[in-house]
C-alpha cells in the first residue's frame, strides 16, 4: 500500500505565531509532500512495498543500493516529519509530568536543561538535519542527524524531535535559527511525547 501524507491534525495557521501559517503549508504540503511521493516511486512494485516506514528504516542495510538512498532520505523525511506534525499542538508547551517527567530529571537534571541542551545541538548543528530526544535502548539522550537521517536507522526511538533544515524557519527567522528553537517549545505537546516514552519504557523494560 503506497505511503500517504497524513493530514495535518490542526489548521495551517493553527501553530502561528509560533510556526506561521505560510511555512507550515510549504512544509507539509510541498516538503513533506515530495518525500513520501518519492518514496512511493522509489518502492513501487518492488518486495519492500508493503513495508511501514519504520520497518523500512529499522532495516535500510537489507535494501537494494539503489532504493536504499531513496528510502534512506524520502522514507526518513516522511517518518521525521510525521513525528513533528504529531509533537505540535496550538497553545501548548509547559513541561512534560509523570513518568517522562520523572525520566527527564533522571537523565538531564531538569526539564530546563533538556531544553537547553535539545536547542543548543540543534543551533549547534552544521546543515541540514534534525535535534532529537531519543530513547536508546536503555535511557534518554540528546542527538542529532544529518539531512533527513532517523534515530531508527541506529536502532533508536525518537521522542521528539525538530527539524533545523532552514525550510522550517527561513521565511519567519531568516538566519536565526536560535530565535526558531526557543519559540518552538511554546507549540510542543509534551501529552504526545509521553504516549512515546511509555510505550518504549515497556520495551525496554
Ligand atoms: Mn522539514
Amino acid at each position: 500500500m503506497p505511503h500517504a501524507l497524513p493530514p495535518l491534525p490542526y489548521a495551517y495557521d493553527a501553530l502561528s505565531p509560533t510556526v506561521d501559517e505560510l511555512t507550515l503549508r510549504i512544509h507539509h504540503g510541498k516538503h513533506h509532500g515530495d518525500h513520501v511521493a518519492a518514496l512511493n516511486a522509489a518502492l513501487a512494485e518492488t518486495e519492500w512495498a508493503e513495508q511501514s516506514v519504520e520497518q523500512l528504516l529499522a532495516q535500510l542495510a537489507r535494501l537494494p543500493e539503489d532504493t536504499r538512498a531513496a528510502v534512506r532520505l524520502h522514507g526518513g523525511g516522511h517518518a521525521n516529519h510525521t513525528l513533528l506534525w504529531e509533537s505540535m499542538a496550538p497553545d501548548r508547551g509547559g513541561e512534560p509530568t509523570g513518568a517522562l517527567g520523572e525520566a527527564v530529571g533522571a537523565a538531564f537534571g531538569s526539564v530546563p536543561e533538556l531544553k537547553r541542551r535539545l536547542s543548543a545541538a540543534g543551533v549547534a548543528h552544521v546543515g541540514s538535519g534534525w535535534a532529537w530526544l531519543i530513547h536508546d535502548g536503555t535511557g534518554l539522550d540528546v542527538t542529532t542527524t544529518p539531512n533527513q537521517d532517523s534515530p531508527l536507522m541506529d536502532g533508536h526511538t525518537p521522542l521528539l524531535g525538530v527539524d533545523v533544515w532552514e525550510h522550517a524557519y527561513y521565511l519567519k527567522h531568516q538566519n536565526r535559527r536560535a530565535d526558531y528553537l526557543e519559540g518552538w517549545w511554546n507549540v510542543v505537546d509534551w501529552e504526545r511525547v509521553a504516549e512515546r516514552y511509555a510505550k518504549v519504557a515497556i520495551a525496554a523494560g
